[in-house]
Protein backbone atom coordinates (compact mmCIF):
# COMPACT_ATOMS: atom_id res chain seq x y z
CA UNK A 1 0.00 0.00 0.00
CA UNK A 2 1.10 3.32 -0.86
CA UNK A 3 1.45 5.87 1.66
CA UNK A 4 -1.89 7.23 3.08
CA UNK A 5 -1.00 10.92 2.14
CA UNK A 6 -0.32 9.80 -1.56
CA UNK A 7 -4.16 7.88 -1.58
CA UNK A 8 -6.15 10.57 -1.02
CA UNK A 9 -4.82 13.79 -1.84
CA UNK A 10 -6.11 17.75 -1.38
CA UNK A 11 -8.41 17.62 0.76
CA UNK A 12 -10.13 14.50 -0.76
CA UNK A 13 -9.87 16.69 -3.86
CA UNK A 14 -7.87 13.77 -5.46
CA UNK A 15 -7.86 9.79 -5.29
CA UNK A 16 -4.87 7.61 -6.10
CA UNK A 17 -6.59 4.65 -8.31
CA UNK A 18 -5.22 1.55 -6.71
CA UNK A 19 -7.84 2.33 -3.70
CA UNK A 20 -10.37 0.78 -6.25
CA UNK A 21 -8.58 -1.76 -6.34
CA UNK A 22 -5.84 -3.58 -4.40
CA UNK A 23 -6.88 -5.72 -1.79
CA UNK A 24 -4.01 -4.27 0.65
CA UNK A 25 -5.94 -1.44 0.72
CA UNK A 26 -9.17 -3.35 0.57
CA UNK A 27 -7.94 -5.04 4.14
CA UNK A 28 -6.99 -2.57 6.27
CA UNK A 29 -10.50 -0.90 5.21
CA UNK A 30 -12.17 -3.64 7.10
CA UNK A 31 -9.52 -3.08 10.33
CA UNK A 32 -9.63 0.29 10.31
CA UNK A 33 -13.41 1.21 8.63
CA UNK A 34 -15.47 -1.54 8.97
CA UNK A 35 -14.14 -2.65 12.14
CA UNK A 36 -14.73 0.49 13.91
CA UNK A 37 -17.39 2.41 12.48
CA UNK A 38 -21.45 2.49 13.13
CA UNK A 39 -22.72 0.14 10.31
CA UNK A 40 -26.41 -0.28 9.12
CA UNK A 41 -27.71 -3.53 10.35
CA UNK A 42 -31.78 -2.89 10.21
CA UNK A 43 -34.81 -0.72 11.16
CA UNK A 44 -37.19 -1.17 14.21
CA UNK A 45 -39.70 -1.65 11.76
CA UNK A 46 -38.42 -5.08 10.41
CA UNK A 47 -37.75 -6.70 13.70
CA UNK A 48 -40.63 -4.93 15.80
CA UNK A 49 -41.18 -8.21 18.12
CA UNK A 50 -40.05 -10.25 20.67
CA UNK A 51 -37.86 -13.02 18.82
CA UNK A 52 -37.55 -10.99 15.43
CA UNK A 53 -34.63 -11.24 13.97
CA UNK A 54 -32.43 -10.11 10.91
CA UNK A 55 -28.99 -11.31 9.22
CA UNK A 56 -27.08 -9.14 7.74
CA UNK A 57 -23.20 -8.47 7.51
CA UNK A 58 -20.47 -5.80 8.95
CA UNK A 59 -17.66 -5.75 6.43
CA UNK A 60 -17.31 -9.08 5.46
CA UNK A 61 -18.64 -10.58 9.47
CA UNK A 62 -22.26 -12.18 9.29
CA UNK A 63 -23.89 -10.66 12.23
CA UNK A 64 -27.36 -11.43 13.91
CA UNK A 65 -29.37 -8.52 15.57
CA UNK A 66 -32.38 -9.64 17.22
CA UNK A 67 -35.44 -7.96 19.43
CA UNK A 68 -35.26 -9.25 22.94
CA UNK A 69 -38.24 -10.08 25.45
CA UNK A 70 -37.84 -6.76 27.11
CA UNK A 71 -37.95 -4.88 23.66
CA UNK A 72 -34.02 -4.47 24.04
CA UNK A 73 -32.06 -5.31 20.57
CA UNK A 74 -29.05 -7.70 20.89
CA UNK A 75 -26.47 -8.32 18.16
CA UNK A 76 -23.99 -10.98 17.82
CA UNK A 77 -21.90 -13.08 15.39
CA UNK A 78 -23.30 -15.68 13.25
CA UNK A 79 -20.88 -18.16 13.79
CA UNK A 80 -20.80 -21.25 16.23
CA UNK A 81 -18.20 -20.75 19.69
CA UNK A 82 -17.81 -24.54 18.89
CA UNK A 83 -16.20 -25.10 15.27
CA UNK A 84 -17.39 -21.83 13.78
CA UNK A 85 -20.28 -22.48 11.42
CA UNK A 86 -23.09 -20.50 10.85
CA UNK A 87 -26.19 -20.91 13.34
CA UNK A 88 -28.55 -19.36 11.49
CA UNK A 89 -29.37 -19.64 7.55
CA UNK A 90 -32.01 -17.53 6.96
CA UNK A 91 -32.41 -13.54 6.14
CA UNK A 92 -34.99 -12.91 8.84
CA UNK A 93 -37.27 -14.67 10.59
CA UNK A 94 -38.61 -15.02 14.34
CA UNK A 95 -37.27 -17.79 16.76
CA UNK A 96 -36.77 -19.31 20.51
CA UNK A 97 -33.37 -19.89 19.41
CA UNK A 98 -30.28 -20.16 17.22
CA UNK A 99 -29.57 -24.06 16.76
CA UNK A 100 -26.04 -24.75 15.23
CA UNK A 101 -26.38 -27.55 12.60
CA UNK A 102 -23.01 -29.19 12.81
CA UNK A 103 -23.37 -30.55 16.92
CA UNK A 104 -26.30 -29.21 17.87
CA UNK A 105 -25.34 -26.34 20.09
CA UNK A 106 -28.46 -24.04 20.49
CA UNK A 107 -28.01 -20.64 21.43
CA UNK A 108 -31.21 -17.73 22.59
CA UNK A 109 -31.82 -14.43 20.85
CA UNK A 110 -29.64 -13.37 23.17
CA UNK A 111 -26.46 -14.71 21.73
CA UNK A 112 -26.02 -16.68 25.22
CA UNK A 113 -25.48 -20.84 24.79
CA UNK A 114 -28.30 -22.41 26.19
CA UNK A 115 -27.47 -26.40 25.43
CA UNK A 116 -25.18 -28.24 24.47
CA UNK A 117 -25.64 -32.12 23.71
CA UNK A 118 -24.25 -35.28 25.31
CA UNK A 119 -22.98 -32.17 28.11
CA UNK A 120 -23.13 -34.83 31.10
CA UNK A 121 -21.86 -37.51 29.19
CA UNK A 122 -18.98 -36.68 26.90
CA UNK A 123 -18.40 -33.36 28.61
CA UNK A 124 -18.11 -34.47 31.93
CA UNK A 125 -20.34 -31.46 32.94
CA UNK A 126 -17.42 -29.30 33.00
CA UNK A 127 -18.39 -27.34 29.72
CA UNK A 128 -18.61 -23.23 31.04
CA UNK A 129 -21.31 -22.15 28.48
CA UNK A 130 -21.36 -18.99 29.90
CA UNK A 131 -17.81 -18.68 28.42
CA UNK A 132 -19.76 -19.99 25.05
CA UNK A 133 -22.07 -17.89 24.01
CA UNK A 134 -21.87 -16.13 20.47
CA UNK A 135 -19.61 -13.07 20.43
CA UNK A 136 -21.80 -9.78 21.10
CA UNK A 137 -21.38 -6.51 19.09
CA UNK A 138 -22.41 -3.38 20.33
CA UNK A 139 -25.38 -1.99 18.82
CA UNK A 140 -27.68 0.87 19.23
CA UNK A 141 -30.75 2.66 17.16
CA UNK A 142 -31.33 6.29 16.16
CA UNK A 143 -35.22 6.87 15.93
CA UNK A 144 -35.68 3.42 14.69
CA UNK A 145 -32.66 3.27 12.40
CA UNK A 146 -30.46 0.16 14.46
CA UNK A 147 -26.57 0.18 13.76
CA UNK A 148 -23.67 -2.42 15.32
CA UNK A 149 -19.92 -1.52 15.76
CA UNK A 150 -17.23 -4.02 16.98
CA UNK A 151 -15.71 -0.86 18.45
CA UNK A 152 -16.13 -0.73 21.78
CA UNK A 153 -14.30 2.42 21.49
CA UNK A 154 -16.67 4.08 19.30
CA UNK A 155 -18.58 6.88 20.53
CA UNK A 156 -22.41 6.63 21.42
CA UNK A 157 -24.15 6.54 17.83
CA UNK A 158 -25.70 9.71 17.87
CA UNK A 159 -22.19 11.56 18.32
CA UNK A 160 -21.03 9.06 15.60
CA UNK A 161 -23.72 10.56 13.21
CA UNK A 162 -22.77 14.06 14.29
CA UNK A 163 -24.25 16.84 12.39
CA UNK A 164 -25.82 14.61 10.37
CA UNK A 165 -28.58 14.08 12.88
CA UNK A 166 -29.94 16.94 12.99
CA UNK A 167 -30.36 16.84 8.99
CA UNK A 168 -31.97 13.59 9.56
CA UNK A 169 -34.58 14.55 11.80
CA UNK A 170 -36.20 16.42 9.51
CA UNK A 171 -37.87 13.25 8.25
CA UNK A 172 -37.30 11.09 11.15
CA UNK A 173 -38.87 13.44 13.83
CA UNK A 174 -42.29 13.31 11.50
CA UNK A 175 -45.01 11.93 13.69
CA UNK A 176 -45.15 8.48 13.60
CA UNK A 177 -41.51 8.30 12.16
CA UNK A 178 -40.46 6.29 9.35
CA UNK A 179 -40.26 2.74 8.50
CA UNK A 180 -38.09 0.37 5.97
CA UNK A 181 -40.19 -1.77 3.73
CA UNK A 182 -38.26 -5.04 3.34
CA UNK A 183 -37.84 -7.74 2.74
CA UNK A 184 -34.97 -6.05 1.00
CA UNK A 185 -34.03 -6.62 -2.62
CA UNK A 186 -30.69 -7.85 -3.02
CA UNK A 187 -28.24 -7.87 -5.89
CA UNK A 188 -24.16 -7.91 -6.55
CA UNK A 189 -22.52 -5.48 -8.34
CA UNK A 190 -18.58 -5.93 -9.41
CA UNK A 191 -17.67 -2.24 -8.23
CA UNK A 192 -15.89 -1.18 -5.27
CA UNK A 193 -18.00 -0.17 -2.38
CA UNK A 194 -17.10 3.56 -2.39
CA UNK A 195 -18.17 3.95 -6.35
CA UNK A 196 -21.87 3.73 -4.94
CA UNK A 197 -21.15 5.39 -1.76
CA UNK A 198 -19.37 8.72 -3.69
CA UNK A 199 -22.40 8.77 -6.04
CA UNK A 200 -25.06 8.64 -3.49
CA UNK A 201 -22.95 11.27 -0.82
CA UNK A 202 -22.90 13.66 -3.64
CA UNK A 203 -22.50 13.09 -7.62
CA UNK A 204 -25.44 15.15 -8.69
CA UNK A 205 -23.56 15.51 -12.24
CA UNK A 206 -24.06 12.37 -13.10
CA UNK A 207 -28.01 13.02 -12.50
CA UNK A 208 -28.69 14.65 -15.55
CA UNK A 209 -26.14 12.44 -18.11
CA UNK A 210 -26.21 8.92 -16.95
CA UNK A 211 -29.82 9.08 -16.23
CA UNK A 212 -30.93 11.63 -19.29
CA UNK A 213 -32.99 8.37 -20.81
CA UNK A 214 -34.51 7.66 -17.40
CA UNK A 215 -35.22 10.98 -17.11
CA UNK A 216 -36.86 11.19 -20.26
CA UNK A 217 -39.51 8.62 -19.45
CA UNK A 218 -39.85 9.81 -15.47
CA UNK A 219 -40.45 13.45 -16.53
CA UNK A 220 -41.22 15.34 -13.57
CA UNK A 221 -39.11 18.06 -12.04
CA UNK A 222 -35.55 16.75 -12.58
CA UNK A 223 -36.52 16.42 -16.55
CA UNK A 224 -34.88 19.73 -17.36
CA UNK A 225 -31.58 18.32 -16.20
CA UNK A 226 -31.53 15.94 -19.26
CA UNK A 227 -28.21 16.67 -21.24
CA UNK A 228 -26.51 18.72 -18.45
CA UNK A 229 -27.87 21.66 -20.39
CA UNK A 230 -29.85 23.63 -17.65
CA UNK A 231 -28.82 24.25 -14.07
CA UNK A 232 -29.66 26.34 -11.68
CA UNK A 233 -26.78 26.48 -8.29
CA UNK A 234 -29.16 28.02 -6.56
CA UNK A 235 -31.76 25.17 -6.92
CA UNK A 236 -30.15 22.94 -4.04
CA UNK A 237 -26.99 22.86 -1.92
CA UNK A 238 -24.05 19.82 -0.28
CA UNK A 239 -23.73 19.66 3.13
CA UNK A 240 -20.65 17.98 4.44
CA UNK A 241 -20.24 16.64 7.82
CA UNK A 242 -16.60 15.80 9.49
CA UNK A 243 -17.92 12.85 10.80
CA UNK A 244 -18.06 11.80 6.68
CA UNK A 245 -21.65 11.88 6.08
CA UNK A 246 -23.02 14.09 3.45
CA UNK A 247 -25.71 14.53 1.33
CA UNK A 248 -27.24 17.01 -1.35
CA UNK A 249 -30.40 18.45 -1.48
CA UNK A 250 -32.67 19.81 -4.65
CA UNK A 251 -35.20 22.05 -2.97
CA UNK A 252 -39.01 21.61 -3.59
CA UNK A 253 -38.57 18.50 -5.48
CA UNK A 254 -39.42 15.58 -2.97
CA UNK A 255 -41.80 13.54 -5.22
CA UNK A 256 -39.52 14.19 -8.21
CA UNK A 257 -38.83 10.56 -9.35
CA UNK A 258 -42.41 9.61 -8.51
CA UNK A 259 -43.98 11.16 -11.99
CA UNK A 260 -48.13 10.45 -12.51
CA UNK A 261 -50.59 9.62 -9.58
CA UNK A 262 -48.10 8.44 -6.91
CA UNK A 263 -46.12 11.65 -7.60
CA UNK A 264 -49.10 13.57 -7.02
CA UNK A 265 -50.32 11.55 -3.90
CA UNK A 266 -47.13 11.90 -2.72
CA UNK A 267 -46.54 15.92 -3.13
CA UNK A 268 -50.37 16.28 -1.48
CA UNK A 269 -49.08 14.55 1.63
CA UNK A 270 -46.12 16.14 1.94
CA UNK A 271 -47.77 19.11 1.66
CA UNK A 272 -50.32 18.29 4.25
CA UNK A 273 -47.94 16.97 6.50
CA UNK A 274 -45.32 20.17 6.46
CA UNK A 275 -47.64 22.50 8.78
CA UNK A 276 -47.08 19.51 11.44
CA UNK A 277 -43.50 18.87 10.59
CA UNK A 278 -42.61 22.91 10.57
CA UNK A 279 -44.19 23.02 14.40
CA UNK A 280 -41.79 20.15 15.05
CA UNK A 281 -38.57 20.40 13.51
CA UNK A 282 -38.65 24.36 12.52
CA UNK A 283 -38.78 26.41 9.14
CA UNK A 284 -35.08 25.70 8.39
CA UNK A 285 -35.70 21.94 8.31
CA UNK A 286 -39.32 21.84 6.77
CA UNK A 287 -37.34 23.13 3.73
CA UNK A 288 -35.58 19.75 3.89
CA UNK A 289 -38.46 17.49 4.53
CA UNK A 290 -39.69 19.16 0.79
CA UNK A 291 -36.43 18.88 -0.60
CA UNK A 292 -35.13 15.76 -2.44
CA UNK A 293 -31.60 13.98 -0.49
CA UNK A 294 -28.53 11.84 -2.08
CA UNK A 295 -27.06 11.01 1.41
CA UNK A 296 -24.35 8.67 2.51
CA UNK A 297 -23.82 7.31 6.07
CA UNK A 298 -20.48 6.95 6.23
CA UNK A 299 -19.20 4.38 5.24
CA UNK A 300 -21.82 2.36 3.58
CA UNK A 301 -25.19 3.10 4.03
CA UNK A 302 -26.91 5.62 1.45
CA UNK A 303 -30.59 6.76 0.73
CA UNK A 304 -32.36 8.55 -1.42
CA UNK A 305 -34.98 10.61 0.39
CA UNK A 306 -38.37 11.60 -1.80
CA UNK A 307 -36.95 8.48 -4.16
CA UNK A 308 -37.53 7.01 -1.28
CA UNK A 309 -34.46 3.89 -2.08
CA UNK A 310 -32.46 3.00 1.26
CA UNK A 311 -29.65 0.97 0.92
CA UNK A 312 -26.17 -0.91 2.16
CA UNK A 313 -23.23 -1.66 -0.27
CA UNK A 314 -21.82 -4.39 1.21
CA UNK A 315 -18.19 -5.01 0.57
CA UNK A 316 -17.01 -8.31 -0.89
CA UNK A 317 -13.94 -8.06 -1.77
CA UNK A 318 -12.21 -4.84 -3.13
CA UNK A 319 -14.14 -5.28 -7.08
CA UNK A 320 -17.70 -6.40 -5.66
CA UNK A 321 -20.42 -5.54 -2.92
CA UNK A 322 -23.76 -6.80 -2.12
CA UNK A 323 -26.65 -4.32 -2.92
CA UNK A 324 -29.55 -4.77 -0.20
CA UNK A 325 -32.44 -2.35 -1.08
CA UNK A 326 -35.38 -1.20 1.46
CA UNK A 327 -38.57 1.00 0.66
CA UNK A 328 -38.44 4.07 3.33
CA UNK A 329 -41.70 5.46 3.49
CA UNK A 330 -43.81 7.44 6.41
CA UNK A 331 -45.10 5.57 9.35
CA UNK A 332 -48.07 6.95 8.86
CA UNK A 333 -49.03 7.42 5.25
CA UNK A 334 -51.62 5.37 3.73
CA UNK A 335 -50.96 1.87 2.71
CA UNK A 336 -52.09 2.71 -1.01
CA UNK A 337 -49.52 5.48 -1.21
CA UNK A 338 -46.81 2.72 0.65
CA UNK A 339 -47.50 0.57 -1.89
CA UNK A 340 -47.21 3.10 -4.93
CA UNK A 341 -43.85 3.98 -3.42
CA UNK A 342 -42.66 0.76 -3.00
CA UNK A 343 -43.34 0.17 -7.10
CA UNK A 344 -41.51 3.25 -7.25
CA UNK A 345 -38.39 2.47 -5.73
CA UNK A 346 -38.58 -0.95 -7.67
CA UNK A 347 -38.94 0.79 -10.94
CA UNK A 348 -36.24 3.31 -10.38
CA UNK A 349 -33.80 1.73 -7.93
CA UNK A 350 -34.48 -1.64 -7.42
CA UNK A 351 -32.70 -4.33 -8.64
CA UNK A 352 -33.47 -4.26 -12.20
CA UNK A 353 -34.33 -0.34 -11.85
CA UNK A 354 -34.44 2.09 -14.89
CA UNK A 355 -31.85 4.37 -13.08
CA UNK A 356 -30.16 1.79 -11.16
CA UNK A 357 -29.14 -0.14 -13.92
CA UNK A 358 -27.48 3.23 -15.25
CA UNK A 359 -25.72 3.94 -12.00
CA UNK A 360 -24.46 0.43 -11.79
CA UNK A 361 -23.04 -0.10 -15.14
CA UNK A 362 -21.05 3.20 -14.41
CA UNK A 363 -19.32 2.06 -10.50
CA UNK A 364 -18.52 -0.99 -12.53
CA UNK A 365 -16.54 0.68 -14.89
CA UNK A 366 -14.87 3.02 -12.78
CA UNK A 367 -13.77 0.41 -10.41
CA UNK A 368 -12.99 -2.17 -13.58
CA UNK A 369 -10.59 0.31 -15.89
CA UNK A 370 -8.30 0.62 -12.57
CA UNK A 371 -7.78 -3.17 -13.52
CA UNK A 372 -5.01 -1.75 -15.69
CA UNK A 373 -1.46 -1.95 -14.23
CA UNK A 374 -0.88 1.28 -15.91
CA UNK A 375 -4.13 2.96 -15.19
CA UNK A 376 -3.81 1.87 -11.14
CA UNK A 377 -0.99 4.42 -11.27
CA UNK A 378 -2.55 7.09 -11.74
CA UNK A 379 -5.16 9.35 -9.84
CA UNK A 380 -9.05 10.55 -10.02
CA UNK A 381 -10.32 14.03 -9.62
CA UNK A 382 -12.91 15.36 -7.78
CA UNK A 383 -11.92 19.22 -7.45
CA UNK A 384 -15.63 20.55 -8.45
CA UNK A 385 -16.87 23.74 -6.46
CA UNK A 386 -13.62 22.93 -4.50
CA UNK A 387 -12.98 26.66 -2.13
CA UNK A 388 -16.45 27.93 -2.56
CA UNK A 389 -17.76 25.68 0.61
CA UNK A 390 -18.76 27.83 3.71
CA UNK A 391 -19.88 27.59 7.09
CA UNK A 392 -23.44 28.80 7.86
CA UNK A 393 -24.79 29.71 11.28
CA UNK A 394 -27.56 27.21 12.25
CA UNK A 395 -26.34 24.53 9.37
CA UNK A 396 -23.99 21.69 11.19
CA UNK A 397 -21.16 21.18 9.05
CA UNK A 398 -19.40 22.38 5.48
CA UNK A 399 -22.10 24.34 3.43
CA UNK A 400 -21.88 24.92 -0.20
CA UNK A 401 -24.11 25.75 -2.99
CA UNK A 402 -25.44 23.40 -5.59
CA UNK A 403 -26.81 19.63 -5.19
CA UNK A 404 -24.27 19.99 -8.34
CA UNK A 405 -20.83 19.70 -6.43
CA UNK A 406 -18.45 17.84 -5.36
CA UNK A 407 -18.43 18.97 -1.48
CA UNK A 408 -19.62 15.83 0.28
CA UNK A 409 -17.98 13.43 -1.95
CA UNK A 410 -14.38 15.04 -1.12
CA UNK A 411 -15.78 14.98 2.39
CA UNK A 412 -16.17 11.19 2.60
CA UNK A 413 -12.59 10.83 1.21
CA UNK A 414 -11.34 13.15 3.47
CA UNK A 415 -12.82 10.97 6.72
CA UNK A 416 -11.89 8.02 4.63
CA UNK A 417 -8.42 9.13 5.00
CA UNK A 418 -8.48 10.12 8.59
CA UNK A 419 -10.19 6.63 9.66
CA UNK A 420 -7.28 4.73 7.42
CA UNK A 421 -4.54 6.85 9.71
CA UNK A 422 -5.75 4.50 12.25
CA UNK A 423 -6.40 7.53 14.56
CA UNK A 424 -8.19 7.11 18.07
CA UNK A 425 -11.50 8.69 18.16
CA UNK A 426 -10.53 11.38 20.31
CA UNK A 427 -8.68 12.61 17.78
CA UNK A 428 -10.89 12.01 14.64
CA UNK A 429 -12.73 15.38 13.76
CA UNK A 430 -16.26 16.11 14.82
CA UNK A 431 -19.03 18.60 14.09
CA UNK A 432 -18.45 19.81 17.08
CA UNK A 433 -15.01 20.87 16.45
CA UNK A 434 -15.87 22.43 13.44
CA UNK A 435 -18.44 24.49 15.38
CA UNK A 436 -15.71 25.55 17.81
CA UNK A 437 -13.24 26.80 16.00
CA UNK A 438 -15.47 28.73 13.41
O1 LIG B 1 -29.14 9.07 -9.00
C1 LIG B 1 -29.08 9.80 -8.05
N1 LIG B 1 -28.14 9.59 -7.15
C2 LIG B 1 -30.01 10.96 -7.91
C3 LIG B 1 -31.21 10.93 -8.57
C4 LIG B 1 -29.62 12.05 -7.17
C5 LIG B 1 -30.45 13.14 -7.09
C6 LIG B 1 -31.69 13.13 -7.74
C7 LIG B 1 -32.06 12.02 -8.48
FE1 LIG C 1 -17.06 11.38 -15.16
FE2 LIG C 1 -16.02 10.17 -17.18
S1 LIG C 1 -17.06 12.05 -17.19
S2 LIG C 1 -16.22 9.40 -15.21
FE1 LIG D 1 -27.63 7.67 -10.14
Amino acid sequence: MKPLDQLVQQEGAIQDRSIYWDNDVYQAEMEHIFARCWLFLTHDSIIPEKGDYQVTTMGEDNVIVARQADGSLKAFLNSCTHRGNFVCFSEAGNTRSFVCPYHGWSFGIDGSLQDVPLEKQAYHQEIDKTALGLRQIRVASYKGLIFGTFDESAPPLEKYLGGMAWYLDSFLDVPGGIELIGPPMKSTLECNWKNPSENFIGDGYHVGWAHASALEIAGGSLASMKGLNEYDKNSGLQISLPEGHGFGAIWECVAALHPGPPGVAYQQWVDQRSPAVKEIVGEQREKFYRAHWNATIFPNCSFLYGTNTFKVWQPRGPHSIEVTTWTMVEKEMPKELKDMIHADNMLTFGTAGILESDDGENFENCTNSNRGHSTRQGTVYLGMGQGHERQEAGLPGIVSDGWVNETSTRGMYRRWAEMMSGKSWDNLSTTADLENNQ
